[in-house]
Parts: structure tokens; sequence; C-alpha cells
């Protein structure tokens, strides 16, 4: 039976524990795997190791860049076709594998995401060339379902063959009169998906975002960026900005179409959820055509407060402010009285976090709100702005891993009508009042003192770090759920939510709660453990006639 931990008075230094772990390593891995673990000290500038390789050897949780490049960023768009140029296996394993929902208007709107479509490159296209077998992919999948965008997805292979997916893409847009672009998302180009974000980003602000200057239809207009409707998030998110009375003009990309993409230039604010996944476009619809961003968190009732209060900032009108109260006061009502029934079974308990790029930081919020400490936590794949703040991004060293990515240039539009004077000028007026815009503080000046902070997690650290914390609760994904479970601990994973969710703003931190008593208060754990290690459960006699 695994025996608790008493941090009540605070939690303990995790040096020992660092020192222990490195000293199992040999000596050059533990050199850099000693830069990527950090006992946090929330009011100091410390830095942490991020976004490097992974050593070869170690096991990691990471995925690769065509995974972050299809299937997180256009993944959840409905109505493209994503064709992925390559070997099957890298189709049926990014299958409806995500759980990113999505919701057709009406039961005849186009609608992909159960499809999985590829040009199944076999030996000869290796070694003869695949262009032209994608050629005829991209007739074949505009024939059957006369789509309006096909986005072309280049998995390994592609790259070390050079098939130009490009210049394929660019000859088939004219031949059949519809948007079709492609990604250099190799599955090698970056050290994680983190490359495949921004490659994705890159493309889908060069193709698509700007196509259609959709006149105005309310007076309060956003976009939700890096909110992928994973268990359902997005939606309830939609509910909430209708409710207050707020346009939603796109998601990026949870439960989204490509034109809604074609047209998010229209709005007054960007507001990012995961920062890590896109915050590119973000700063490039600033450059382009001057519209702000804000860190947005839905994740925790109160954060969900907060984000909806600075929104009601920005655009600073009364009936909007009254009815964000509103709604406020009412919803915060509901969680409290859930709240209040389950802390006291949950308070004090310990958790760990090791999740993608931003749900390790968000996720503490859900927590904290049940009295539950976050005892250590990191990212798999994120930057070191989403550890430290994005003040360190003039300090990030480029390598050669990063300069694989393609970076392109963007200038302020040059059609006077869609660059938003008003809204720079709007951004300077708050800003002198403390308002803070393209701003994220990452996640360790927000832990507490003593938490431990570890970049890219490998098996032995998780091991190890499951041996001294005792945790009550570990968050992570497929890849460890069982493993975890093993040593007798609970796993929720926070990927996909292990078929559970929405877990955004109000309704969801309910959910959220409701699911951590049912994880956090049973007994049924401690019932891991062998039984005969404490007691014996056979017990035989012999005889021996002589
Ligand atoms: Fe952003 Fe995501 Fe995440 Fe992410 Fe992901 Fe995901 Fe994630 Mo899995 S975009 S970084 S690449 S919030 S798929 S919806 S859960 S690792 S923490």
């Amino acid at each position: 039976m695994v025996k608790k931990k008493d941090f009540s008075a605070g939690l303990p230094d995790p040096t020992p524990l660092i020192e222990d772990i490195i000293s199992k390593y040999p000596r050059k891995v533990a050199k850099k795997r000693a830069k990527a673990m950090i006992a946090n000290t929330p009011d100091e500038d410390q830095e942490i190791q991020a976004n490097v390789r992974t050593i070869p050897g170690i096991i990691t949780q990471r995925g690769c860049t065509y995974a972050g490049c299809k299937g997180v960023v256009l993944g959840p768009t409905r109505d493209i076709i994503n064709l992925v140029h390559g070997p099957i296996g890298c189709s049926f394993y990014a299958w409806l594998t995500r759980r990113n929902q999505t919701r057709p208007e009406t039961p005849t709107d186009e609608n992909y995401m159960m499809y999985a479509f590829s040009t199944d490159m076999q030996d000869e296209n290796i070694v003869f060339g695949g262009e032209v077998k994608l050629k005829q992919a991209i007739r074949e999948a505009f024939e059957l379902f006369k789509p309006k965008a096909i986005g072309v997805f280049s998995t390994c292979p592609v790259g070390l063959i050079g098939d130009d997916v490009h210049a394929v893409s660019r000859e088939m847009k004219e031949e059949l009169g519809i948007n079709i672009f492609g990604f250099s998302c190799e599955g090698y180009r970056g050290v994680s998906q983190s490359a495949g974000h921004h490659i994705a980003n890159n493309q889908v602000f060069k193709n698509v975002v700007g196509l259609n200057d959709r006149p105005r239809k309310s007076k309060f207009q956003l976009n939700l960026l890096g909110e992928y409707n994973i268990g359902g998030d997005a939606f309830e998110l939609e509910a909430l900005f209708e409710e207050v009375g707020i346009e939603l003009i796109s998601t990026f990309s949870g439960n989204s179409t490509i034109k809604s993409m074609e047209y998010a230039h229209t709005v007054d604010l960007n507001i990012v959820m995961c920062h890590r996944s896109i915050n590119y476009i973000a700063e490039m619809m600033e450059e382009k055509y001057g519209i702000p961003w804000i860190k947005a968190n839905f994740i925790g009732s109160e954060a969900t407060a907060k984000t909806l209060r600075k929104i009601g900032e920005f655009f600073d009108d009364a009936e909007l402010t009254a009815k964000i109260e509103e709604v406020i006061a009412r919803e915060s009502a509901k969680v409290k009285e859930v709240m209040d029934a389950i802390k006291p079974k949950t308070e004090g308990k310990l958790a760990m976090m090791f999740v993608g790029g931003s749900r390790a930081h968000h996720y503490q919020e859900l927590f904290k709100e049940l009295g539950v400490t976050t005892v250590s936590a990191g990212y798999e794949f994120a930057h070191r702005d989403d550890y430290e703040g994005r003040k360190v991004i003039p300090n990030i060293k480029i390598d050669a891993d990063t300069r694989n990515i393609e970076e392109i240039t963007v200038t302020k539009t040059e059609n006077p009508e869609l660059w938003r004077e008003d809204l720079v000028e709007k951004k300077a007026a708050l800003e002198k009042k403390g308002y803070e815009f393209s701003d994220y503080e990452g996640m360790m000046p927000e832990m507490t003192k003593n938490s431990l902070v570890i970049d890219d997690i490998s098996h032995l650290e998780t091991e190890k770090l499951i041996e001294f914390y005792k945790p009550d609760i570990f968050c992570a994904g497929i890849k460890e759920k069982y493993v975890v479970q093993k040593s007798g601990v609970p796993l929720k994973q926070l990927h996909s939510y292990d078929y559970g969710g929405p877990y955004t703003a109000f309704g969801g931190a309910i959910n959220f709660f409701k699911e951590m008593e049912r994880m956090l208060v049973t007994d049924v754990w401690k019932l891991v453990d062998t039984p005969w290690k404490s007691e014996p459960e056979i017990v035989g006699s012999m005889t021996i006639n002589a």
C-alpha cells in the first residue's frame, strides 16, 4: 500500500531527488537532463532547458512534427480534406485518436473528420518518386467529395526522397480551381510536434487567413486561438460567448470550418488558449492587420471569470460587462456548490502533471480549486517561454532544429480598410492603464516554492517521482496510463480526457470536480499491491510418511 506523505508545511527541496535521478544516467546524459529539471523558486528567474532534442534511448512522451501539424492544428477543421502523403501507417495511427469533436450545422454539411486520406506510398514510390501518385490522389479526393480545400501533409519519406508537395499543390490548385496547399511537416523536421504547430500556423496564415473580407456582423467579434475541442471543450465556450453576446468568428481549430478561418482577420481581438501551438498566428495577425491578442484560460472557474472580465474590459461596453457579471455570478454559484461538497474530501491531496505544451499549466488551476497541490509538473514539448514567460523570448538561442522551420515575413496589409488603426490606438490606451496584451507569464512563476519542474520527462524519472512524492493522482496520456496505475496511482488522461469532458468554463469545472472526486476518494488503488506481501493467502501443510 502506498504510504502518504504530508506536505502541509510546504514542499521539501527536491534537489536530492534530482541528484538521485541524475546519478543513474551516464555522464553526458546526466549533464543534459540536469538542465531540464528545476527546483522551482517562483520569484526568481530560473532557466530551464526546453525544446531540445530528446536523448536517444530515453523513453519520451513526445510526438512528431507531422502529428503537430496534421493532427493537432489542422485535424479539427471538418471541411478541409487532410491528405497525407506517405505510408499508410502515418494515417492509420492519426485516425480519430484525438477526440477533437465537431458539429456540422446541418446533417448534410461537409465533414471529413471520420475519414483517413492517404497516398499509401509503396516501395516503388520511394524509389521512383511519389508526385504522380499524389496528383492522382488529389484528383480522386476532389472527384469524390468536391471539397472547398485540400491540405497535403508530408511524412518523413517525402522529405527524404524530395517530392515537392508545394509544386504539386500549386499545379492541382490551378487544375481543379479549389484551395490546395502543402505542408513540409515531415516527422523528423523538428524536435517534437511543436515544429509542426509552427509549420501549420505559417501555411494557414499564408493560404487561408484573409481570403474573405466578410463584412462585420456584430458589435464584439473575436477569435479563439488554440482551442481544439477535445471532449467538447469548444462547445462549452461557444455557448458561453453566445450567452454574453460576443460573436465567435473563428476557432483555431476546434469545431471549425475553413471558411471561418478565411475571414478570421475581421475580428477585434484574438484570445489565445494554448499559447504553445498557436501564438504564431496571433502575432502574425497583429503584424499584418493590427489586431491585438491576449492570453486566455478557461480551465478553472476562477480562470474563466478572470478571462471573461478581461475580454469585457477590452470591449468596454456597459451592457456587455453587466451580462458577463450576471453569467459569472450565476455560474460561479453552481460551481461553488459542487466545490464545497467535494473540497473537504480532496484538500491536501497531491497531483503531478506531465502533458503537452499548455495543459500541465492550465489544469493546475482546477486542482487548486479543489485544494490539491501540484508537486511536480512539466511539458513534453513546450519552449522556455511557456515555462518562464514570454519575457525570455529574445534570449532563446535559435538552434539548427528551429532553423529547419520556415520563418515567414509578415508585413502590414496595404489595404487601408483592413488595417485596424482603431485597435492599435485602443491597445495603446489600455496598456497605459496596465492592461496586458501579447503576454504569457508561463507556468513556473505560478507554481509553489520547491515544486519540481521537468521538461520532456523520461520513464525513469516518472518512476522516481512517484516513488518520492507518492502522489494521489498523475495526469498524463495513454502511453503512461497503465504503467503509472500499476504502481497504485490513478492516472487521468489530460490529452483525451479518458472519454470524459468537457472541462472548460464553469460547466467543465463541475465535470472535472466530480470526476476527481471519483478518482481521488476511493480505496481501490490501495488494493493494487500484492496482498501476499503483507499477509499469507495460502497456508499449506505436508505430512511425510517415513
Ligand atoms: Fe496545445 Fe492541445 Fe496542449 Fe498541444 Fe497536444 Fe492536445 Fe496536449 Mo495532446 S495543442 S499543447 S500538441 S493544448 S494533442 S489539444 S492534449 S499534447 S497539452
